[in-house]
Formats: structure tokens, C-alpha cells, sequence
């Protein structure tokens, strides 16, 4: 039959769900279904409060955040050698002066500031902070904690454990009580990036290894990764890699992966996330403000993807020129999963641009985004931002799938939420839904 010949009544009965959704409400619907559904948040800087100072919180901690701190060198004259000899308290007044007062916070990492003391009820346009910091002093660390993931829409956040950070390693070596919205990666950058500055940290903790990685090198990297593997209880490991990672290679770094890390990753059934792109310290005056991105070259996926196919990959790149390809290879490999619009990606424009391209060609088999959050209460603005992003590309995804002859319930769209931002995760690295559940 020509679909012309088919009438608008016989078109509408052969729906099969009675109770589609008007067009006009399915936006309204989605903002819902977001709103209302607990997030889980796959990549974080944050800890749970057991790790003390190493979690960052409060309004001075939000204002020295690295991204400000870029933007504040960009509208000040004080050179980074004396920002870098304030104290906290001094560059957060700085920050807020330049940043806020003398110009308008019209930027992403700015807007978020706002953001944050707006959810608080704190005034947005104070010329100093002295509200906002009773504010967060009055706070108990545990049921602010509580209060602001709940905020945030977040159920489960995942942090980033670095074996070899002296501070963290004694707070792990030491026992640490799991916290039911945390969950423990296990971060090898001084592994993987840099043997040679970090081997030696291995033999501290009675491992026989060798600047070569040679002899039971390998061998006893496997039982470093055991043994912290029984104490963090990862849900994934992980390492952030240049813009210049090639695999394989002719290089300690490709003999640890190949060998150690990527056995490791299947003999506990873990992912392993690359996080690709970085190009590190390209203005070291900026300390942490001071890396950069660059384009990779995404062979190196098609060659992991291929040779360990019973490995799971959690990729997230940083440049914005590889983001199509990457889901062109998550097209050839059903054991790579594209997550996030990372770091200088985190504005809506290029969210906008990443989302609907994966939306396109992945339907909702990835992870769209990642705080990556460093202070606690950003996660309220990164959240923010996110629904309201989603929002619009999800309703728009709808309609069109409306339009060309599928009517959508709010379950369809309940049931594609929940599986972009819980359950690919889940199922990716083993947890229960449980394991996520809000408390
Ligand atoms: O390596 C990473 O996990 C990156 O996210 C860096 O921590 C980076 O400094 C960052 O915070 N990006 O948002
Ligand atoms: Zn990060």
C-alpha cells in the first residue's frame, strides 16, 4: 500500500500505544521524567567525607577552581607567581573581585558560581563573600554532603583514588568505610604516565619492580593492582593519556597495559577508562589550570577494542575534532563506551553538538555526561546545566521520532533516562541497581 493512500485516522489507530504522548507536552514531560530521576555521576575529583581535606567543598574552594583560576589570569594583572603566594581565602577574594564585580560572570565556570548561591538562597552580587562564607562554615559535612547531591539529582558518585597520592594512601591504608553514594576508582596516571618518576614508589610498598619494567615487573604490577583492588573495591580503573597515545607501542606504557592492566581489568571484571586528549602543562605558570587538548589519533581504540574483546572500554576524549569518530568506533565495538563531554567540552554549545550526534548514530547506548567535579557543590550547576540541555535534545529526538510515525509514552522516555544516565553504567561495571539507589 502507498503510505500516502494510508488516512490520518488509519495512520493514528495503527499506533500501537494508545497512550502516546501529544507532541505539544512531550517536552514538558521530559524535563520531568530528568528531574525526577536520580542520577549517576561516572566521573568525579570529589571524596566521601572519610577522606577529609582531600574532598573539597565550600565557596572558597568553588572560586580557586581551576577553570576560574584560567579565566581570572585572562582579566587581572597580578602575574601567577603572586597569585600563587596568596592565600586560599585571599584568591577566592581576588577571583570573586575580578571575576564578578569588575566584569560579568557571563562564562560557563562563572554562571556556575552564581548558580550554586543562588540554589542557597546566598546573594549573587555581594562585593565580597563574607555571607557566603558563614553560609558554608554552619555546614556539617555529612548532611551538607547528603543535601547537595540531593540537589544535584545525584545518587552515586564516582571518585578518583590514586594509590600512589601519599595523603590518600594512608587514609586506604588505614581502612576506609565505604560510603553508600561513593564509589572508588583506581587511577593509574603515575603508573602508566610516568614509570620512571613513580616505580620506585612500587618497591616502597614491597613490590620488585625495575626502572625497565623487566623480570617479575610484570608479574608484580598484577599483584599491586590485587592488592589495591581488595582495598578500594573499584568500580572501574583508569588513566588519562596525551593527545600522542599510540597502542601498541615499543614502550613501558604499552607493556603495562597490555600485560598488567588490561589482564587485571578482565581477571576482575572491571572496565578500564581512557580518558584521551590531555596535553599536559602547556603553561606550567598556571599549575592545574595549565593543560591543554589535542587531537588524537583514535587508532589506538580500533587496536585495544579489537585485541581485547573481552575487555570493556569507558572512553572519553577531549577533543572536540574527535568526538565523531569516537562514535563511529562505538559503532564498531560493542565493548567501548563513549561517556561525557569532558572538561572544555562542558559548555552547552559543543554538549549540544556531542549529544545530538550520539543520539544519532548510538541511540541511547552511552553515557552523556560527567561532572568531573572537583568541589563538591558544582555538582548542583554541572546537573543543572545538563537536564537543561537534555531537555531540549531529548524532546527534539522525540518529536521527531513522532513525526515520522511512533508515538512516545513517558515510559519510553523514563526508560531511555534511566539508561543513559544509570543503567549503561551500571551494567558496565557490574553494579546493582542497588548499589546506585538515592538514599
Ligand atoms: O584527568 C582528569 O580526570 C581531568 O578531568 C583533570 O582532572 C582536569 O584537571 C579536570 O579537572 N578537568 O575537568
Ligand atoms: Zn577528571
Amino acid at each position: 500500500m502507498d503510505a500516502r493512500s494510508v488516512s490520518e485516522s488509519e495512520r493514528t489507530a495503527n499506533l500501537p500505544q494508545a497512550d502516546a504522548l501529544p507532541v505539544s507536552q512531550i517536552e514538558s514531560v521530559v524535563e520531568d521524567v530528568l528531574a525526577s530521576t536520580p542520577f549517576v555521576d561516572v566521573h568525579t575529583h570529589l571524596f566521601s567525607p572519610v577522606f577529609g581535606s582531600l574532598g573539597l567543598w565550600g565557596i572558597d574552594e568553588l572560586l580557586t577552581y581551576h577553570y576560574l583560576e584560567a579565566e581570572f589570569f585572562r582579566s587581572s594583572d597580578m602575574p601567577p607567581e603572586r597569585y600563587w603566594k596568596l592565600s586560599k581565602r585571599e584568591q577566592a577574594d581576588a577571583i570573586w573581585q575580578v571575576l564578578f564585580v569588575e566584569n560579568t560572570p557571563i562564562s560557563e565556570a562563572t554562571r556556575g558560581i552564581i548558580a550554586v548561591l543562588q540554589a542557597f538562597g546566598l546573594p549573587t552580587e555581594s562585593l565580597d563573600l563574607e555571607e557566603a562564607r558563614s553560609f558554608f562554615q554552619a555546614q556539617q559535612l555529612e548532611s551538607h554532603v547528603q543535601r547537595v547531591l540531593e540537589m544535584a539529582g545525584v545518587s552515586t558518585v564516582v571518585m578518583t583514588n590514586d594509590p600512589l597520592n601519599p595523603e590518600e594512601q594512608l587514609i586506604w591504608m588505614n581502612g576506609v568505610k565505604s560510603h553508600p553514594q561513593f564509589q572508588a576508582v583506581l587511577r593509574l596516571d603515575r603508573i602508566l604516565r610516568d614509570w620512571g618518576g613513580n616505580w620506585q614508589q612500587l618497591v616502597k610498598q614491597g613490590y620488585a619492580v625495575d626502572a625497565q619494567a623487566s623480570g617479575r615487573t610484570v608479574s608484580e604490577v598484577r599483584r599491586f593492582l590485587s592488592d589495591w583492588y581488595g582495598r578500594m573495591h573499584p568500580v572501574y580503573m583508569a588513566v588519562s593519556l596525551p593527545d600522542t597515545f599510540q597502542f601498541p607501542a615499543d614502550t613501558i606504557q604499552s607493556k603495562m597495559l597490555a600485560e598488567a592492566v588490561i589482564p587485571s581489568c578482565r581477571e576482575f571484571d572491571l572496565p578500564l577508562s581512557l580518558m584521551i586528549g590531555v596535553r599536559l602543562q602547556v603553561n606550567p605558570r598556571l599549575r592545574l589550570a595549565g593543560d591543554a587538548v589535542g587531537r588524537a589519533d583514535l587508532r589506538v581504540l580500533e587496536n585495544l577494542c579489537r585485541t581485547f574483546p573481552d575487555n570493556r572500554f569507558l572512553v572519553s576524549v577531549l577533543s572536540r575534532e574527535n568526538q565523531h569518530e569516537l562514535c563511529v568506533y562505538a559503532r564498531k565495538f560493542n565493548n567501548l563506551m563513549p561517556f561525557g563531554c569532558w572538561w572544555f567540552l562542558n559548555n552547552p554549545s559543543i554538549v549540544e553538538e556531542i549529544t545530538r550526534e550520539r543520539l544519532e548514530m548510538l541511540g541511547a547506548s552511552f553515557i552523556p555526561q560527567h561532572s568531573d567535579a572537583r568541589v563538591l557543590e558544582q555538582v548542583i550547576y554541572k546537573w543543572q546545566n545538563t537536564r537543561t540541555i537534555l531537555a531540549r535534545i531529548l524532546g527534539n529526538t522525540y518529536r521527531l521520532l513522532s513525526n515520522d510515525g511512533r508515538g512516545v509514552r513517558r515510559q519510553d522516555i523514563q526508560r531511555d533516562v534511566t539508561r543513559l544516565f544509570r543503567s549503561n553504567f551500571e551494567k558496565w561495571t557490574r553494579l546493582s541497581s542497588g548499589d546506585t539507589a538515592a538514599v
